[in-house]
């Protein structure tokens, strides 16, 4: 009688234990994430009820009950504020959901029967599921954790091409008369890197995507605070390294190496310790569409910047974020956000254009054997897909509202399915449209795959 007692037991402890999932989503700014979190709750919240869910087996079985929100653990990160987006996306005429500018949180616990009855019978399981909204200009700060002061230094030194320079002409006027071995003066050196993060701005606005400090540009609620005052100090490259580490601690020298330091220990760090290291699941979100609409400069910027950003999963035995947190992502999901801007017929297109865009990143990752897959998708769906009659022929269409209220029948073009050669931008350029959210008609989001997403990052754990 031992055997099914234990299995007994084992069955009870496996169902009065809430099961969680931690799953972040991220993305340069404005590639989605917002929406792709507001949709997600309202989906869940909506299963069973008004939601199409068909590509996720549980809901399409009847098996996923309901989901409802609960009060998250961590009391120190915000809320994510699903309630302001909905009442946005609520207003006459409807508004798009303002952005956000940090980390946030959201808990859900969803209720659902279990696919085998056990021999306990089909009750009912609940998942905790743990969801996180973050910038993805922070995981461009993993590659400064492999530096010290002065080897940054060097290395942001190496990156100064002349273009890049013209940025950065202010603060280089400005720092070009700081003394390294002068005693620290705050104000000047707050002045100085504000000129800094200037300049990583209008670089970032240029299309230069290799742009450290990534909390320089997202502040968050960091803004203002000593630790984001330190910038390079361009002599460094060729002084000698142990005449610098005999300056003294109020030297200009000592006292930015020294914020360096902190920023490294008190805000990378953290980040990667204390949130990135516990997620289970991720979604990385590209805005593909406006890149393309954005010109040649910068889509390249775009997948610069996503090809550092990638560096944060590869999982790699030798790669930096493994020796430094040993991450636990099982699972990665990349999409292509805002495919209603485009006819349905182009969406295998824009997932190509996704993959080619990714390919080296996603070499490495298949290669480290974590679970990736590539897709596009709509949070909010904004148009609806017609045809139209054109000389004779059927064609597709969306039809929509434009962002100032005018209304929208078009075809808006293809997407190309490899990554744009220069001939290719010389020929045509894109001009993907916008449109306003369609009014709220009381039941779920209109989306198009969220459900598809949903199966692949949590569809197993409803299993
Ligand atoms: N048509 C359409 N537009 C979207 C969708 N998701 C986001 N957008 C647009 O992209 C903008 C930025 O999205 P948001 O979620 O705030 O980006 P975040 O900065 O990554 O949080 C929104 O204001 C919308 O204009 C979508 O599913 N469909
Ligand atoms: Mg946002």
């Amino acid at each position: 009688m031992r055997q099914p007692l234990a299995r007994e037991l084992h069955d009870l402890i496996e169902r009065g234990r809430d099961r969680q999932l931690r799953l972040a989503v991220t993305g340069l700014s404005r590639s989605g994430k917002t929406a792709f979190l507001t949709s997600l709750v309202n989906q869940l919240r909506h299963v069973g009820l008004e939601a199409r869910l068909d590509l996720l087996p549980a809901a399409r079985q009847g098996r996923l009950l309901g989901a409802r929100r609960v009060n998250q653990q961590d009391l120190g990160v915000p809320r994510f504020p699903y309630d302001q987006a909905m009442a946005a996306l609520a207003e006459t005429p409807p508004r798009w959901p303002e952005p956000t500018r940090g980390i946030s949180e959201l808990r859900l616990v969803l209720r659902y029967r279990p696919a085998k009855r056990g021999w306990l019978g089909g009750e009912s399981r609940q998942l905790t599921l743990d969801l996180f909204d973050y910038p993805g200009e922070w995981l461009l700060d993993l590659p400064l954790l492999a530096h010290d002061y002065p080897s940054w230094c060097r290395r942001q030194q190496a990156l100064a091409g002349e273009q890049r320079r013209a940025h950065f002409a202010a603060w280089h006027a400005a720092v070009e008369s700081l003394d390294p071995t002068a005693e620290a003066d705050e104000a000047r050196l707050a002045e100085i890197a504000e000129h800094y993060a200037e300049g990583l701005r209008a670089a970032r606005e240029a299309g230069f995507a290799d742009l450290q400090p990534g909390r320089f540009l997202l502040p968050g609620d960091l803004a203002g605070a000593p630790v984001l005052q330190f910038f390079p100090l361009p002599g460094v490259a060729e002084a000698d390294p142990a005449a610098l580490a005999t300056l003294p601690p109020e030297s200009n020298y000592a006292t930015l190496a020294r914020r360096f330091a902190y920023y490294q220990q008190h805000i990378v760090k953290p980040f990667y310790r204390d949130h990135f290291r516990r997620f289970d699941r991720q979604i990385v979100l590209v805005d593909l569409l406006g890149a393309l609409n954005a010109g040649p400069e910068r889509f390249q910027d775009l997948s610069r910047a996503l090809a550092n950003l990638m560096q944060s999963f590869d999982y790699g035995k030798r790669s930096l974020l493994s020796r430094l947190f040993a991450p636990r992502i099982d699972r990665l999901a990349i999409a292509a956000t805002k495919a209603d801007h485009v006819t349905p017929e182009q969406h295998p297109r824009l997932v190509a254009l996704l993959e080619a865009l990714l390919a080296e990143p996603l070499k490495d990752l298949r290669f480290a054997s974590v679970p990736v897959r590539a897709l596009s998708l709509a949070a909010i769906r904004a148009s609806e897909a017609r045809e139209v009659e054109h000389r004779g022929q059927r064609t597709p269409a969306l039809r929509g509202t434009g962002l100032d209220g005018e209304a929208l029948l078009l075809y808006p073009g293809e997407v190309p399915e490899r990554l744009p050669d220069d001939a290719f931008w010389a020929r045509q350029g894109f001009a993907y449209p916008a449109f306003r959210p369609l009014p709220l008609e009381g039941g779920a989001l209109p989306h198009i795959r969220m459900d598809a997403v949903l199966d692949w990052l949590i569809g197993d754990k409803l299993s």
